[in-house]
């Protein structure tokens, strides 16, 4: 019997269905992840593909900016649903189609990108994304050895290699003009005083071949995208089905917008970015912390892996006491912490604390450049730590003031701090044990928003 049920579904299956009981990735409906699937009459077929042996999933991101952004965060967090449901997952990083620039979701051409900028990009991005899953394993998936690892691709390994007669000839024949003019992406374009350029009318041909390219070699049975890649998809559905004669699906996700509708991303110019060179640990947290209470819960259940019941608990709670901000804080810890690990999540709380409860002691915590970072890109001064060296003396060397009598005024009238300290008297001596931070700077402030951070040069 049990050998029977080994050679029928393979020794792989026994391990996904004793193992992975989030395996029915449909469920995600439940948490307001799932909107459109392709074909639309798909959703039991697709529930038992599911449920009877693992599947590959694949989701790409074209290197456009060298980061990728909490939009796009959403399928990353999709394709962690993926893995964790025991299923083989793909992200594709799209080296080649990056050149040809998806018309979806855009009013004009996007400008051609120069070899190194999308090499940079591609970098960029592919750090984002090991990150993230290495994160996820690390501190969010309790079962750790049982992970199937991701598998990182870039389109530009096959079409470097590829003859464009076989894109053409072999793949594009497959396409029906009438089907790829009709496309929202097509049609918004066409209509649009700039036009279209046939490279980006061909993005869909790219786009569908390596759905193929991923179906033929790695058995990719799934694509998975944000609402705005839906006529993409369908291309690839069509190519697949009409050159192997095999079903593929499609699924979309919601496209994340703010509060009052406009989606995230670079174009939109309010991107929040997951590189921490471009958007710091501290202001990713506080992205999530300053969350309005009519966007929490969605977002709990888009962004996190808590149970939809204990989201609900935390919701009663907030009733309860909304001063003390629990789904805000649950979300950023969660989100904070898959993106920038547990030291990047320290950092956030650290400097969280220092700036809204006014604790010096974390901002010790930080490097000098954090501590620049945090107050708004305050101005970091060297210093060298001479005996003697008074108030008036720091606040001249820290350039604070233009003049000495500038300097005097505005000390003694009280508009001078040093570590969030007020001093009043320009000669008293700087003592470096009081006076410095565990991370050997110390903070001036000028009036109510003028920082400086002093770096002392020992
Ligand atoms: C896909 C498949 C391929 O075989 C090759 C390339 C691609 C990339 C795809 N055409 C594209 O341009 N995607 S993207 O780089 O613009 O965005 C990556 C993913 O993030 C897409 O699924 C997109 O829909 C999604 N996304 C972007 N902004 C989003 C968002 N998802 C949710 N909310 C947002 N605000």
């Amino acid at each position: 019997m049990f050998i029977k049920f080994l050679f029928r579904y393979g020794k792989n299956n026994i391990y996904f269905n004793r193992y992975f009981s989030n395996r029915n990735i449909m469920k995600l409906k439940d948490r307001g992840m799932l909107e459109d699937i392709f074909p639309d009459n798909a959703a039991n077929v697709v529930t038992d593909l599911l449920n009877s042996r693992y599947q590959t999933v694949y989701a790409g991101f074209d290197p456009t900016a060298n980061s990728l952004h909490v939009g796009n965060l959403l399928v990353l967090v999709n394709l962690l649903h993926w893995q964790r449901g025991g299923h083989e997952t793909i992200a594709l990083i799209g080296g080649a189609t990056g050149k040809i620039g998806d018309p979806s979701g855009r009013n004009t051409e996007r400008e051609q990108l120069s070899k190194s900028f999308i090499e940079d990009n591609i970098n960029g991005i592919f750090k984002n994304i090991s990150t993230v899953f290495t994160n996820h394993e690390k501190y969010l998936w309790k079962n750790k050895d049982l992970l199937k690892p991701v598998r990182l691709l870039n389109n530009n390994s096959w079409y470097q290699v590829m003859d464009p007669i076989d894109l053409i000839g072999g793949a594009g024949r497959f396409l029906r003009m009438g089907t790829l003019l009709s496309r929202t992406s097509v049609q918004t374009r066409l209509q649009s005083p700039s036009g279209m350029s046939f490279t980006e009318f061909s993005y869909q041909l790219f786009q569908a071949y390596d759905w193929l390219h991923l179906f033929k070699t790695y058995g990719c049975t799934f694509q998975i995208g944000g609402n705005d890649q839906m006529g993409n998809i369908m291309s690839g559905h069509e190519l697949i089905s009409k050159i192997c004669k095999k079903a593929v699906y499609g699924l979309t996700l919601p496209l994340m917008t703010t509060e009052i509708g406009d989606k995230f991303g670079k174009s939109a110019g309010n991107a929040v970015w997951l590189s921490d060179d471009k958007t710091s640990p501290f202001t990713f947290y506080q992205f999530w912390m300053r969350q309005p209470d009519s966007e929490v819960e969605k977002l709990l259940k888009l962004f996190t892996f808590d149970p939809l019941g204990s989201i609900t608990d935390l919701m009663r709670q907030h009733r309860e006491k909304p001063d003390k901000r629990l789904p805000q804080r649950r979300l950023a810890e969660q989100v904070t912490i898959l993106v920038h690990g547990e030291q990047g999540l320290e950092k956030a709380k650290k400097a969280s604390e220092a700036l809204y409860e006014g604790s010096i002691a974390a901002l010790g915590e930080l490097n000098a450049e954090e501590v620049g970072h945090l107050f708004n890109g305050a101005t970091v001064v060297e210093i060298l730590p001479e005996a003697g060296l008074s108030v008036l003396d720091l606040s001249l060397k820290a350039g604070c003031f233009l003049t000495k009598q500038d300097a005097l005024r505005i000390i003694t009238a009280g508009g001078f701090y040093i570590n969030q300290e007020r001093i009043n008297n320009p000669s008293e001596v700087i003592n470096l044990d009081i006076h410095r931070l565990k991370n050997n700077s110390t903070l001036v402030r000028v009036g109510k928003k003028n920082y400086y951070v002093v770096k002392w040069l020992v």
